[in-house]
């Protein structure tokens, strides 16, 4: 906790470390009071760094018990602790350092370094947790050997498990055994795993294509065994696909998956053996909806993936961060598009980087992909890091086509494996496959910001010609007022009037081209003129969201909807629609009575009837944009009128396609047994929208739908859908059906997090106080962090209308929570602090009081440095 303001670390500052590690020997006694650690390092002076003779090693929260040095215990005078770490004095070039120290699991409720998770023991280390185990360099450019022994006591763990591959068991008549695990790859200490238990596993078998067979293993807690098989199908197709798409094997003899209850993030890494929240891992039909599916499918392939991308090539230090995260989410968004529906995954994407990230980059915490500095590293897992680093590397693969990215992904493999490195040795890799000059690319990785492009166009008929001009512009961000211009693929096809791709020539150009155009836009101001055009096109600008920016181009109307129905990119379709919903509700946000237009309602029905052969993306078109999203478009977000505004447009186009939205419903029901699969999925999604529309109209025939459907409880998805819609009601049955709810599932952690959710985004009065009444019902617990998201987290950024209530309660309960929740979980208690980043969005009484929890917040004594850092930088005008 914090005495001082802490400091800034910054990437100038960056050195070699002085010494490198090149063995760790770990010994394990876990106990229900204590754990031992003894650990023994070989050390030696790093021949590629300036030496100074004293050597600093990472630790904080351990006990020292012993310390020597080449076999020599030390004198006190030789050595000095602190808060942050241990400091020897005279260094021998190289030599052994065994140390003993004592720490207490029982007692981290910050969920990081080695804890316990209800009966188990387990670790996360990334990014600075392996300092409260032992003590380190503790920083991803030291690679060591680590060879770990665990000791426990049998019966209440008969699991016991580290990185790398099993040596031998010993057991010992006092009750206790121990395990020895020896991991062949040097790794940085912050993919170091342990994990003890009563566990049980499920078993299957992966040949790699150069015919090694590789054990396949997921432990979990024993009543969850029979939850494990799509994690495992899932495991089985991303080993295959990173083998098919980048030439990726898998490289020890055996890969582990553990879930645990308690977790602060989705999942882990470490190299042999990840540890995953179990939200991640356990799925039955019954318990898990469609998305949870999906989410398993993904962080299980993003966390294997990154047994190349971050374990084998890792980071030189935190701030290349996105070098193995948007790499590997950028892997992971690829494999989901192969596995299902590639154009809903992208819009998927696209909508997740629209609403958070372009948030971010337009909020006090906007940061480059590499971040220049920081206080707490952990504050740096953001969606600018993943999911815009994740555009970067997608750009890069545009800008090369994909036989050329191939060959630059096969060099970046090549040439680093074994090396921790940098964001420019993978852009290198790109220029030099394909001989191009990335210099200007490379701002990406160092300018914060959303570049807009303002975008005209000019048809000459007489010349047969017409000209696109763009002109980009990047908003000042915290320390950097002005922006250079960047390199921006920008895929446009332009369409005739019956809706066919025109032959695309530039001015100077041989031949042309039919589809999808990739223009390079590089100049603050730039023109790109096509040639034998005959009629005035319509344009798609900006094709499979081919750089992470916003377009403004002056489409009527009419145009928006000849896009939606004929244009051939599926995120273009769906943007045009995005774009008209989006010129209705804000228009009647200002004017409540502003006329709809009867042709958006014809495309809504066109589309309806029409049946998009693809029904996934069809939910896509016809979903409107989300609250959020709009408010971001208004100068001062109005949280009231904007929820009435989008409530009303649905009950207009529910009262005006009520028939085709019933059929809708009922065609696309199926009796089957459950399956996720893209199209099992689509249907769902269709069915339970066309539901949401539906229920606007308060006619009681839809509300027994609704009922129906709970009942009949085919499945999650299904059951859930239909719970939130009679939730939100002032219907006897909301409670009615909660109570049943919460009766068959309480023994669910997971489906319980799925019911405080549901409450907690429930839009009526007395959302706040059921909300408090909510944290004191025994399945809530404020040390679980799933629990935290899936309450507080749920209704402070899912529902607008409760947290923003104009009198500051939301507010107020929210700043009580993170300084509840700083004393426990720094980690957890800054991710809520950032909801009210935001501030200077809103009206003005609004900002005075979100200020004022900020102000309060950061007044108390002993915060974190996590929450310290955002709550601080908020502040900064
Ligand atoms: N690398 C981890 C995230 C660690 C977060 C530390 N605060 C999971 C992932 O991105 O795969
Ligand atoms: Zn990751």
């Amino acid at each position: 906790m914090l005495r001082d303001t802490p400091t800034t670390i910054y990437l100038k500052d960056y050195r070699p470390p002085e010494y490198l590690i090149d063995r760790v020997d770990l010994t394990f006694e876990l106990g229900e009071e204590e754990t031992r650690v003894r650990s023994v390092l070989q050390i030696r002076e790093n021949p590629a760094a300036e030496v100074s003779g004293v050597l600093r090693l990472h630790g904080e929260q351990l006990e020292l018990i012993a310390l020597s040095l080449d076999g020599r215990p030390l004198q006190a005078t030789e050595y000095q602790v602190d808060d942050e770490g241990l400091t020897i004095q005279q260094m021998p070039a190289q030599c052994i350092l065994e140390s003993d120290v004592r720490i207490l699991p029982q007692k981290n409720t910050a969920l990081e370094g080695l804890y316990k998770s209800g009966t188990m023991f387990c670790t996360q280390c990334e990014a600075e947790g392996f300092r409260k185990i032992t003590w380190f360099l503790d920083r991803p450019d030291v690679m060591s050997r680590f060879t770990t022994t665990i000791r426990a006591d049998r019966i209440r763990y008969p699991v016991l498990l580290s990185n790398g591959n099993p040596l031998n068991e010993i057991q010992t008549d006092d009750g206790m055994h121990q395990i020895t695990w020896e991991d062949p790859f040097p790794k940085p200490a912050y993919l170091f795993a342990l994990v003890a238990g009563d566990l049980r596993s499920i078993e299957a078998s992966h040949t790699t294509p150069s015919g090694r067979d590789v054990a396949l293993k997921i432990y979990v807690e024993p009543e969850n065994i029979d939850k494990c098989d799509h994690a495992m199908a899932s495991l089985k197709h991303a080993m295959a696909w990173d083998e098919r798409c980048y030439g990726r094997e898998y490289d020890l003899d055996i890969y582990m998956v553990v879930a645990v209850n308690d977790f602060n993030m989705g999942a882990m890494e470490n190299k042999g053996l990840n540890i995953f929240n179990s939200k991640y891992v356990l799925a039955s039909p019954e318990t898990a909806t469609d998305r949870d599916f999906q989410g398993i499918e993904s962080v299980i392939a993003h966390e294997y993936f990154h047994n190349w991308t971050g374990n084998r090539i890792t980071c030189r230090d935190w701030f290349q961060l996105s070098l193995k995260e948007g790499l590997t989410v950028f892997r992971d968004q690829e494999f989901s598009a192969d596995m299902g529906s590639r154009g809903v995954k992208r819009i998927e994407d696209v909508r997740l980087l629209r609403a958070h990230q372009f948030a971010e980059d337009a909020s006090p915490m906007a940061h480059p992909v590499r971040p220049d500095s920081y206080m707490e590293i952990n504050n740096f897992y953001t969606v600018t890091v993943y999911e815009k680093g994740a555009e970067v590397v997608r750009m890069q693969a545009n800008l090369l086509g994909s036989d050329l990215y191939r060959k630059g992904t096969d060099l970046y493999f090549e040439r680093f494996d074994g090396q921790a490195v940098t964001t420019d040795d993978f852009v290198q890799c790109m220029a030099e496959v394909s001989g191009r000059d990335f210099s200007q690319f490379k701002r990406w990785y160092s300018q914060a910001g959303t570049p807009e492009l303002k975008i005209s166009s000019d048809f000459q008929p007489e010349q047969q010609r017409y000209t696109l001009t763009v002109a980009q512009h990047c908003p000042a961000t915290p320390g950097q007022p002005d922006k250079a211009a960047f390199l921006i693929p920008f895929a446009v096809g332009l369409l005739d009037k019956n809706g066919n791709e025109m032959p695309l020539q530039l001015q100077g150009e041989a031949e042309a081209i039919t589809g999808t155009r990739m223009l390079e836009v590089s100049e603050r101001r730039q023109q790109f003129t096509f040639i034998g055009i005959n009629e005035r096109p319509v344009p798609a600008l900006l094709r499979g969201f081919s750089a992470p920016v916003k377009v403004q181009y002056d489409y009527s109307d009419e145009e928006l909807m000849f896009l939606m129905a004929a244009e051939p990119d599926g995120f273009c379709r769906w943007d045009a629609a995005q774009t008209l919903a989006q010129r209705i509700l804000l228009k009647r946000v200002a004017t409540p009575d502003a006329e709809i237009p009867a042709g958006f309602v014809e495309a809504f029905r066109k589309a309806l009837t029409d049946r998009e052969s693809d029904q996934a993306l069809l939910a896509e078109v016809l979903t409107l944009p989300s609250e959020s999203y709009l408010g971001d478009q208004m100068k001062e977000v109005d949280v009231e009128g904007i929820h009435r505004s989008r409530e009303s447009l649905k009950r207009h186009l529910a009262l005006t396609l009520k028939d085709e939205l019933l059929s809708l419903y009922h065609d696309n029901y199926s009796a089957d047994g459950y399956a996720p699969d893209a199209v099992s999925i689509g249907r769902r999604s269709l069915r339970n929208l066309a539901l949401s529309y539906l229920i606007q109209l308060d006619d009681p025939a839809v509300l027994q739908l609704c009922i129906d459907q709970f009942r009949a409880g085919q499945n999650m998805t299904d059951v859930l859908a239909a719970l939130s819609l009679v939730a939100d009601k002032d219907v006897p049955e909301a409670e009615q059906l909660l109570e049943q709810f919460y009766q068959q599932w309480k023994n669910d952690p997971l489906v319980m997090d799925k019911w405080f959710t549901l409450q907690a985004l429930a839009n009526r009065p007395d959302t706040l106080s059921r909300v408090e009444n909510l944290m004191k019902h025994p399945a809530f617990s404020l040390a679980n962090p799933n629990k935290v998201r899936s309450l507080i987290g749920a209704f402070c950024s899912g529902n607008a209308v409760g947290f923003h209530a104009a009198d500051g309660s939301g507010y107020q309960f929210l700043g009580d929570r993170v300084l509840e929740l700083d004393g426990m979980n720094p980690q957890v208690a800054s991710r809520m602090v950032r909801i009210m980043a935001r501030w200077q969005r809103y009206d003005k009484q609004r900002q005075q009081m979100m200020k004022a929890q900020l102000e309060r917040i950061l007044k108390t004594e002993g915060i974190s440095r996590d929450v310290f850092e955002i709550a601080s930088k908020s502040l900064e005008q």
